[in-house]
């Protein structure tokens, strides 16, 4: 297997999806065919679904921080912890996943591209309370209100079609350009990830326009995984732990 050296002349920017996760036992996206109660997860987990039935969505949340409170941290989580106390400033965490598994394991460079599953907001964009941490499992037909204004609260989840938080896309941009500047190694690594859901999924292109180097892990080839320079196929919480050479 190839090694992924990680020097004190590498910037590493990692990106994770549900596949490092599922090792763990938290279900991907595919894994579940894209399906839930029968419904396409993008009708069910969107502004859309949530006006026309806002219980189902609730159904489904609390459903997943039932799941997600059970579950550990696996050996892919463990191995980007220890990669991140090596490279310290020079290390960068980006994740679409929300079962906040990485802040768990002990990541602390680390931003939540698609939010954070157990944090909720209100639904009523002119509210002035922010987002607030929320593990709470709501009964099966219930929907939470806003303590504040009385809107329905949601999750504070990016949904198909809702723009992600502009300051997370920021750091992560500028982590590039300042690897860039400093004149070090730039190196992107994708793990479990479908590579079909944008903006994340054209990562691998920017840091490869901008001279990086790029890497895959993944059990099967993602959608995008033509645009990697090297691909380790296999399980995330196998290979990771075996990849990176610490130097
Ligand atoms: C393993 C493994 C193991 C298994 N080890 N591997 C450009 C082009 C076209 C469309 C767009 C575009 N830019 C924006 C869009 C629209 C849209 C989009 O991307 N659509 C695509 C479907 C084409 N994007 C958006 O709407 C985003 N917003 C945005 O860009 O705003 C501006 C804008 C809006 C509209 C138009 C244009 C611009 C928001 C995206 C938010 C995504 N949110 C979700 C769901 C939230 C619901 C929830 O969590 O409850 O986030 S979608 C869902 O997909 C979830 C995930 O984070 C995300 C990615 O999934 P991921 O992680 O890749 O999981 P899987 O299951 O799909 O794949 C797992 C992979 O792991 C597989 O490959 C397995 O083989 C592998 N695997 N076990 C290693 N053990």
């Amino acid at each position: 297997m190839e090694t992924l050296l990680l020097d004190s002349n590498t910037w590493l920017l990692v990106l994770t999806g549900a596949g490092v996760s599922a090792e763990s036992g938290v279900p991907t996206f595919r894994g579940m065919n894209g399906l839930w109660e029968d419904q396409p997860v993008t009708e069910v987990a969107s502004p859309r679904g949530f006006a026309k039935d806002p219980m189902r969505v609730w159904r489904f949340y609390s459903q997943r921080r039932a799941g997600a409170a059970d579950v550990s941290p696996n050996p892919g989580h463990e191995a980007l912890v220890a990669w991140e106390r090596h490279l310290g400033d020079r290390f960068l965490l980006a994740t679409q996943n929300v079962d906040g598994l990485h802040r768990r394991a002990g990541s602390q460079r680390v931003v939540e591209m698609h939010g954070n599953l157990f944090t909720s907001r209100c639904s009523n964009p002119d509210c002035t309370r922010p987002p607030f941490p929320d593990t709470t499992v709501y009964a099966s037909g219930t929907v939470p209100g806003c303590k504040e204004c009385g809107a329905l609260l949601r999750p504070h989840i990016v949904w198909f079609g809702e723009q992600l938080d502009p300051d997370d896309l920021t750091r992560i941009e500028s982590f590039a350009v300042k690897a860039m500047r400093s004149g070090g190694r730039l190196v992107f690594l994708a793990a479990g990830t479908s590579g079909a859901v944008y903006p994340a999924a054209g990562m691998v292109d920017n840091v490869r326009a901008a001279g990086g180097e790029t890497w895959l892990v993944n059990l099967d080839a993602s959608e995008n995984a033509s645009s990697f320079e090297h691909f380790v196929q296999g399980k995330s919480g196998e290979v990771l732990p075996k990849l990176g050479r610490l130097v």
